[in-house]
């Protein structure tokens, strides 16, 4: 019989504090999060992305310190559907919003926040709120500088954007308090040139909090979203003089996409021109350029309060803009401008100053986060988690991307480069080879070539499979 020790209580007691201590040691050890995503900015428009019209260079520090992707795509780009996607890890036939009117998020999803917060994350909201419910419903702990809808009595009617035209995004919209039963008409209805410089304080406010444990910060600015006002400092920082317009410019789109009579493409005039669109770029830029301004604030914050370098740090937008480009102003198109989005990624163990062409999705930033600190992913998350390329571990993640948008679009690209857009209402292909064609000029579908017939048939059998695998809730005519 082994001989029974004799029971040391102050022995146990020490046994079980070290224990403890060093969980909460490893649980404090993991890095935070700061997540800061834009509304609506183009993937070129980062200066050290090459782009030598616009200034933003604390973007470009991001862009220094970590990796950058070339091929991150938001799968559906429209605020509400990619937002929902961001948030749940699942594509909109799995989470509820389809893109469709009056959709609502399922009952079944499990939030990014609620599974970083089960693992031990502090989590907190700033900004712009485009999805059904409310952030504290949605695993968030905290909000601060909350900007959503429920301002309409505040709005005043005739407002304009910079250039006269009517606003007509963000009507109404107004900072309050967690469940919105205070507002805050003092800091503007609707958007407001310092608006950005808001979500900074907000975002610096819970940065500079004393935090016990690993956090996750979630900022979603407004910028460069509709309707546009010059910042402040910045009137003669840019001209449309010195703006280039897209190298896919025309002035009008040579077919009824889905989205001609669309709210966002009644912002700039018909037939589009030139000078029209270095105007706008004028002061989508200066929006930009503010935004990385107030960017540049976060991360002195960050630095200032010693957190920086335990902090993974992810800059993107929730899509892209067309700005001109195949005679479009707004979104809503399968087009690489629009459809990708900037994603920069830098923290402990990236490595620094690298891109990858990997293809990803933005609802993968949720599990690619739970994998990096170690947050089990839950099974309703259908996203797959690309760490593993953050870690160099691998250069490649999806072998095929796609895109859909209502029932007009539909959009596979091949990790080769080949890209087949389909628009099931009126019956119209568009197939890119992005490779020798990057600005996506060349319409290929109707080429009589064989290796261009191949090509067609076997993306079409990709898009085509993945409907079914998904369970896309079109009904092709
Ligand atoms: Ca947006």
């Amino acid at each position: 019989m082994a001989k029974r020790l004799p029971l040391n209580l102050p022995a146990l007691a020490g046994l079980l504090f070290s224990l403890f201590c060093s969980a909460g040691e490893a649980a404090e050890s993991r890095p935070n999060i700061l997540f800061l995503l834009a509304d609506d900015m183009r993937p070129d428009a980062v200066s050290a992305f090459g782009n030598n019209r616009i200034d933003t260079p604390n973007i470009d520090r991001l862009v220094t310190e970590g990796i950058s992707f070339t091929r991150a795509t938001c799968s559906n780009p429209i605020c509400v559907v990619s937002r929902a996607e961001i948030l749940t890890g699942r594509h909109g036939w799995e989470n509820g919003i389809k893109g469709f009117r009056g959709n609502k998020l399922e009952p079944d999803n499990r939030y990014w926040a609620s599974t970083l917060q089960e693992a031990g994350y502090e989590t907190s909201y700033v900004g712009k709120w485009h999805t059904s419910g409310r952030p504290l419903n949605a695993g968030y702990s905290q909000v601060a500088g909350l900007f959503s809808g429920g301002g309409s009595k505040y709005w005043k009617e005739g407002q304009t954007d910079w250039k006269g035209f009517p606003v007509t995004g963000y009507r109404g919209w107004i900072f309050q308090n967690a469940d919105g039963r205070i507002k805050y008409p003092e800091m503007g209805v609707g958007v407001t040139p310092d608006i950005s410089s808001k979500f900074a304080d907000a975002a610096i406010s819970v940065i500079e909090q004393d935090h016990g444990k690993p956090w996750f910060c979630h900022v979603n600015f407004t910028a460069p979203h509709d309707p546009l006002f010059i910042p402040p400092g910045l009137d003669d920082k840019y001209s449309g003089a010195d703006m280039e317009v897209p190298g896919n410019f025309m002035p009008a789109h040579p077919f009824d996409h889905g989205n001609f009579d669309g709210r966002d493409e009644e912002l700039l005039a018909w037939p589009r021109t030139e000078a029209a669109v270095r105007d706008l770029l004028r002061v989508y830029y200066s929006v930009i350029d503010d935004m990385d301004a107030q960017i540049g604030r976060i991360l002195a914050a960050l630095q200032e309060s010693g957190q920086y370098e335990n902090t993974i740090i992810i800059f993107a937008s929730d899509h892209g803009m067309s700005c001109g480009s195949h005679g479009l102003r707004g979104k809503q198109n399968q087009y690489e401008h629009t459809i990708n989005v900037p994603l920069i990624v830098k923290g402990p163990g990236i490595a620094a100053n690298t891109s990858s062409d990997a293809q990803v999705y933005l609802r993968e930033l949720y599990p690619t986060t739970c994998d990096l600190v170690g947050a089990p992913i839950p099974a309703a998350v259908t996203a797959k988690s690309f760490a593993p390329v953050l870690r160099g571990e691998t250069g490649k993640h999806h072998d095929d991307i796609f895109g859909y948008f209502t029932d007009t679009q539909r959009m596979v690209r091949d990790d080769s480069g080949w890209k087949l857009i389909r628009y099931p209402q009126i019956d119209h292909w568009q197939l890119f080879d992005l490779n020798e064609d990057p600005l996506e000029l060349r319409n290929l579908a109707d080429s009589n070539e064989p290796a261009h017939r191949k090509r067609f048939t076997h993306l079409k059998g990709k898009l085509e499979n993945w409907r079914n695998e998904t369970g896309d809730p079109l009904t092709l005519p």
